[in-house]
C-alpha cells in the first residue's frame, strides 16, 4: 500500500493550542472530525486539556460542574492506594469495577481551518464543550456527516454514569442545535452513512459490552436520526491479528462502485492502534462484503509511535477525491496528522469474506 504522509505532519500539535483554561495546558489536539465547509477543511480537533500540577505527586482531575458552569478541580495523591495511576490518561479506583474512576484532562470540540488541507489555523474558541451532566468528564472523538446543508457532528460524551454518543447539528459551525444522547452508555465511534439507504438512515456504533461480547463494532437503522434501532452485530475481534483487542468505526462511510468503503480502527491488548478497512454493501451495509486482514496503516512516523499515549493512529475522518483518499487521523493521542491513500489500492488489498 502506497501511503503519502504530508510533509507538514503533524498538522497540528498541541503547542498550536492556546489552553481555554487559565493554569491549564493543552495535551492533545487530535482525533479530529472533518467537515469541508464553504471551500475550506475543517478539522473539529478534540482538545484535551489538564490542570497544570506544580507537585509531581499530585495528578489533577478536571471535572465540568454543569450547575455552575465551571470546572472544578480534584487533587489525588499519586501515594493514594486507593488509585492505580498508571495509564496517563486515566485514574483507576482499584476497588470499582468501573475502567476508570476519573479522567487525567478534560477534552473539548474545537475547529482548525485550512483553505488547502496542509496549514491550519486554529479557532480562539471551543465550538462544542461540556454543557450537561452526561459530559462532566468532557466530550472527545467527534465525527462530521454531512446531509444536505446540516453538518451532523457526535461524539463521546463522558461522565462517571458511562460514556455514550451525543448529537448536535449545525450549518454554519457557530449556531449549535442540541440532539441529546443518541446511544447510551457504554457507546462510542458512531459513524453516520452521508445517506439514506432504502429510505432508512444507518450508523455503525461500538458498544462496550460487560456481561458477554467484546469492545466490536455494530449497526443500526433510524429514520431521523435520533432513534436507533434493529441493531445487529457486524464485525468481531479477530484472535492473534492486527484488530484482536478492541475495533471501532473510524472514518464517515464513503461510497464506492464496489459497496461502502469504512476506515475503521483495531488495536491490540497491548494498546496498538492501527487502520483498516471493511467494504459494505451498498443496499445493505448490514452484510460485510470484504474486510482488511492487514492494516492499511499502522504507527511508523516518530510522531505516531512517540507522545501522551504512543503507538496510535487513529482516524476519525477522510475526505474523497475521485481515487484520492486523505485519510486525517490522530497520532500518540496527541497531535493531528494527514496521509494520502489510494481507494483502489485498498478495495484492492481487501480479502472477501
Ligand atoms: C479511554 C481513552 C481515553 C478517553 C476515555 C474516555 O480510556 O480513549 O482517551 O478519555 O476512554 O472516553
Amino acid at each position: 500500500m502506497k501511503i503519502y504522509r504530508y510533509e507538514q505532519n503533524p498538522l497540528i500539535t498541541p503547542a498550536d493550542v492556546k489552553p481555554f483554561h487559565n493554569d491549564f495546558e493543552v495535551i492533545g489536539a487530535f482525533n479530529a472530525g472533518i467537515a469541508s465547509y464553504k471551500g475550506e477543511v475543517l478539522m473539529l480537533l478534540r482538545v484535551a486539556e489538564r490542570p497544570i500540577s506544580k507537585d509531581p505527586k499530585i495528578v489533577k482531575a478536571p471535572i465540568y460542574n454543569p450547575d455552575t458552569n465551571e470546572l472544578e478541580i480534584l487533587d489525588l495523591n499519586t501515594d493514594d492506594e486507593r488509585f492505580d495511576f498508571s495509564d496517563p490518561r486515566v485514574i483507576k479506583n482499584k476497588s470499582a469495577s468501573a475502567t476508570f474512576q476519573y479522567l487525567t484532562s478534560l477534552s473539548y470540540i474545537r475547529i482548525a481551518r485550512s483553505k488547502d488541507g496542509h496549514h491550519f489555523t486554529v479557532d480562539e474558541k471551543p465550538l462544542v464543550y461540556p454543557s450537561n451532566s452526561l459530559e462532566t468528564f468532557g466530550v472527545e472523538d467527534p465525527r462530521v456527516t454531512q446531509i444536505g446543508d446540516t453538518y451532523y457532528i457526535y461524539f463521546s460524551a463522558v461522565s462517571p454514569v458511562g460514556v455514550g454518543e451525543s448529537l448536535v447539528s449545525t450549518k454554519d459551525f457557530v449556531n449549535i442545535t442540541h440532539h441529546g444522547m443518541i446511544f447510551g452508555p457504554d457507546n462510542k465511534d458512531v459513524l453516520i452513512f452521508p445517506e439514506k439507504i432504502n429510505s432508512k438512515y444507518y450508523a455503525l456504533h461500538r458498544p462496550t459490552t460487560k456481561s458477554t461480547g467484546n469492545p466490536e463494532i455494530w449497526i443500526a437503522e433510524s429514520d431521523n436520526l435520533l432513534y436507533w434501532g434493529n441493531h445487529k452485530h457486524l464485525i468481531g475481534l479477530r484472535d492473534g491479528m492486527w484488530d484482536s483487542g478492541r475495533i471501532g468505526g473510524g472514518a464517515v462511510p464513503f461510497k464506492t462502485d464496489k459497496g461502502w468503503l469504512e476506515l475503521y480502527h483495531g488495536a491490540t491488548l497491548e494498546h496498538r492502534y492501527c487502520m483498516g478497512a471493511v467494504l459494505l454493501d451498498l443496499n445493505d451495509p448490514s452484510k460485510v462484503i470484504a474486510r482488511s486482514n492487514a492494516p492499511i496503516m499502522e504507527p511508523e512516523a516518530d510522531y505516531e509511535k512517540n507522545g501522551f499515549f504512543g503507538d496510535v493512529v487513529f482516524s476519525c475522518g477522510a475526505l474523497v477525491e475521485g481515487d484520492v483518499v486523505k485519510m486525517y487521523y490522530g497520532v500518540a493521542d496527541t497531535s493531528m496528522a494527514c496521509a494520502e491513500l489510494s481507494v483502489q489500492e485498498i478495495l484492492d488489498s481487501l480479502v472477501y469474506v
